[in-house]
């Protein structure tokens, strides 16, 4: 397969609301952007994903979109978006722009004409229906709770929104919508961007009346039209979100004869501590050997066709290390483990705002300083249903998506240092402890961790291409791997757990052996009979 820069590349995201403030309105805007560009370059990022900075009436915090081509005055403006783009190109750092094309924001004109009558030029831009026996058309749900269906007084009939009523869901089957979505991308294309993350792009073709929400028949013609009229040629990352996606459709979506994406986030590595079938609030324990199961399988399947993406966290998860690590007692080894872990597998990895220091999961006492839609209609829908405020908060503290917007945490001064005013979500109270100045003070930190984890990853091509073999696969508390490229092995190693465990490396040879990173000071290099520490996770290189 011809190489590509997006496969050998770093991404970083960053949620602008939550990153830093300029200007002491309490919300990160894209001046904060620029004035943090220099700490992402010493992080040796080489892209960042931003999540949407359009205008927005911020119903869903962007990703309900009124102008798809001016920025969100909270935010700042066009010209302060290109200083953006020509600041970070200076430094070699790309923008992806966030592409919420499956919906607009009610407030959108298309929405506002399409609403006005049942003839309006506009009216098939959403998707409109008439009652069924004088209620919804029929049970289809939205993702924050209720119906999908709206009724709209005016005209009589329902509208679709698989999000917030304020997030109409567009009519892909409109040719004109195609046709409008494509002026979007060549407009911020011909700005310089360095590609796009597409927005639930796995749900436009749908088809409401057949009950289907995803990977509707026409989806992947809607995808290479789409790759034809605008980044076709352009050298692009492109990178969809598509929840529901199998290994199978995931190399239909990153074919490498290019004619679709570069790669897809999938997240069944995300919905494996939730009761299956129940949805991410029913919390279980993680099933780690379903853990295994699933990283083994998209490793392997998207091995030699198609490419993965790689990542723990974004604006929509937990934090890493208080999911799936120790955040109390093992704090420093959980978060590291966890970060070796990713950065060593096969696909380009993704760092979320903040992971790349350690932030954790926040718990807020009341409904009352939560923002996110998807949390206060789920905490009114359960209290309608009879459920306890403290099991809803529980729920809430393991997945609530505010955990990772709470802002970002710069240094041990009021609000973290992210604004001179009133952040407009509390801050984690745990910012004098873990903030980018501790990090950045601490050759220890988990900062340092991660910086190092991409030198390793520029240093060495095995990891960005050899192939990828499972180790141990049965064993209950070890992640083990091995990545090959010609005469270079890799070998990655992982205690998931607190208890010692011992590992044997099945093929441990007399070839020269060294670690290129550890959580511990004092890994051993016994591969033959290792005894591995509380999470400890260390990378090898055999030659
Ligand atoms: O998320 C898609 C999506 O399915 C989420 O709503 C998901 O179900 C939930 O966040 C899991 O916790 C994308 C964006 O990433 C999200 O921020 C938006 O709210 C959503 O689309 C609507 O645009
Ligand atoms: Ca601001």
């Amino acid at each position: 397969m011809e190489k590509k820069w997006w496969q050998s590349s770093i991404v970083y995201q960053i949620y602008p609301r939550s990153f830093m403030d300029s200007n002491g309105d309490g919300i990160g805007d894209l001046q904060g952007i620029i004035s943090k560009l220099d700490y992402l370059k010493e992080l040796g990022i080489d892209v960042i994903w931003l999540s949407p900075v359009f205008k927005s009436p911020n119903d869903d915090n962007g990703y309900d979109i009124s102008d798809y081509t001016d920025i969100m005055d909270e935010f700042g403006t066009m010209k302060d978006m290109e200083e953006l783009l020509s600041e970070s190109g200076k430094r070699g750092i790309k923008i992806l722009m966030d592409l919420v094309a499956n919906h607009t924001s009610d407030e959108h004109p298309w929405f506002i004409e399409s609403r006005k009558s049942k003839d309006n030029p506009y009216r098939d831009y959403y998707i409109w229906r008439d009652p069924v026996d004088d209620s919804v058309p029929n049970d289809l749900g939205s993702n924050f709770s209720g119906s999908a269906w709206e009724y709209d007084e005016l005209t009589g009939q329902y509208y679709l929104h698989f999000f917030s009523k304020k997030q109409p869901d567009l009519n892909w089957e409109n040719e004109k919508v195609r046709k409008e979505i494509w002026d979007v991308m060549n407009f911020w294309i011909d700005k310089g961007i360095g590609g796009f993350r597409m927005d639930v792009l796995e749900m436009i073709g749908k088809i409401p009346d057949e009950m289907i929400t995803v990977n509707g028949p026409k989806l992947h013609d809607y995808i290479r039209e789409m790759n034809r009229h605008t980044f076709g040629n352009k050298d692009l990352l492109t990178v969809g979100e598509c929840w529901s996606a199998t290994p199978e459709i995931a190399r239909q979506y990153s074919n490498p004869d290019g004619s679709e994406l570069s790669m897809i986030f999938q997240f069944e590595h995300c919905l494996l501590d939730e009761v299956p079938g129940k949805g991410k609030w029913e919390l279980a324990p993680l099933d780690f050997i379903g853990l295994k199961k699933v990283m083994n399988k998209w490793q392997t399947e998207l091995m030699n066709e198609g490419w993965n993406s790689l990542f723990w966290c974004n604006h929509d998860m937990p934090r890493i290390i208080s999911r799936f690590g120790n955040e109390k007692e093992y704090y420093m080894e959980s978060g590291k483990m966890l970060a070796t872990l990713l950065h060593g597998l096969k696909g380009t990895p993704y760092i979320y705002q903040g992971e790349e220091i350690g932030m954790t999961n926040v718990k807020f006492e009341s409904i009352e300083d939560y923002n996110d839609i998807e949390i206060r209609n789920m905490y009114n829908e359960r209290i309608a249903n009879g459920y306890s405020h403290e099991e809803i908060m529980e729920s809430i503290y393991a997945k609530g998506r505010d955990n990772a917007r709470t802002p970002m945490q710069w240094d041990d001064s009021e609000n973290g240092g992210f604004t001179a005013g009133r952040p407009w979500l509390k801050i984690n109270p745990n910012y004098k402890r873990i903030n980018v100045v501790n990090n950045l003070a601490d050759s220890n930190s988990i900062f340092y961790h991660y910086k190092k984890l991409i030198e390793i990853r520029r240093e060495y091509t095995a990891i960005v291409y050899g192939d990828f073999k499972m180790i141990y696969e049965e064993d209950d508390n070890i992640f083990a791997y091995e990545r090959n490229l010609n005469e270079e092995k890799i070998i990655v190693v992982c205690n998931f757990y607190e208890k010692d465990v011992i590992f044997k490396y099945p093929g441990a040879s007399d070839k020269s052996l060294n670690i290129l990173i550890s959580n511990y000071k004092d890994s051993s290099l016994d591969l033959s009979n290792l005894t591995l520490r509380p999470y400890e996770g260390i990378m090898y290189r055999m030659v």
